[in-house]
């Protein structure tokens, strides 16, 4: 898509600290860290949050949960870690390309919320 931030981020239009490539999905460090590890995993094709994601194919859908688990491992979070996503206004969704950030390193607040 045109003008969205992720987009340019995944052509390489706009830096990023990478962490993890396959076919389906991308991840790089978020810029703004809400814990030591803070990654952001994003599907290569443009849809806009997890309400949209019905129109990725089974197999970006896979690719993205296989590549959490592997790029948690790769990060050393066998203590634990927390996958978020936020879907709209009322969560906060900042950039409207579907994204799951990946928090750990540290222990997580009881509440999510
Ligand atoms: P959300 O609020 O769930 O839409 O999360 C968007 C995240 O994207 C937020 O934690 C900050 C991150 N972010 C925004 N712009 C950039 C950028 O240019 N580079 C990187 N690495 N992360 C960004």
């Amino acid at each position: 898509m045109a003008d969205c931030l992720f987009c340019k981020i995944i052509a390489g239009e706009i830096p990023s600290a990478k962490v993890y490539e396959d076919e389906y999905c991308y991840a790089f460090r978020d810029i703004h860290p809400q814990a030591p590890v803070h990654v952001l995993v994003v599907s290569k094709e443009h849809v806009a949050n997890v309400k949209e994601a019905a129109a990725l194919s089974d197999a970006s859908l896979a690719a993205i949960i296989r590549a959490i688990g592997k790029i948690a491992q790769q990060e050393n979070l066998a203590e634990g870690f927390r996958v978020v996503t936020n879907c709209g206004k009322n969560a906060c969704q900042s950039v409207n390309h579907l994204h799951f950030h990946i928090l750990g390193g540290r222990q997580m607040a009881d509440q999510m919320a």
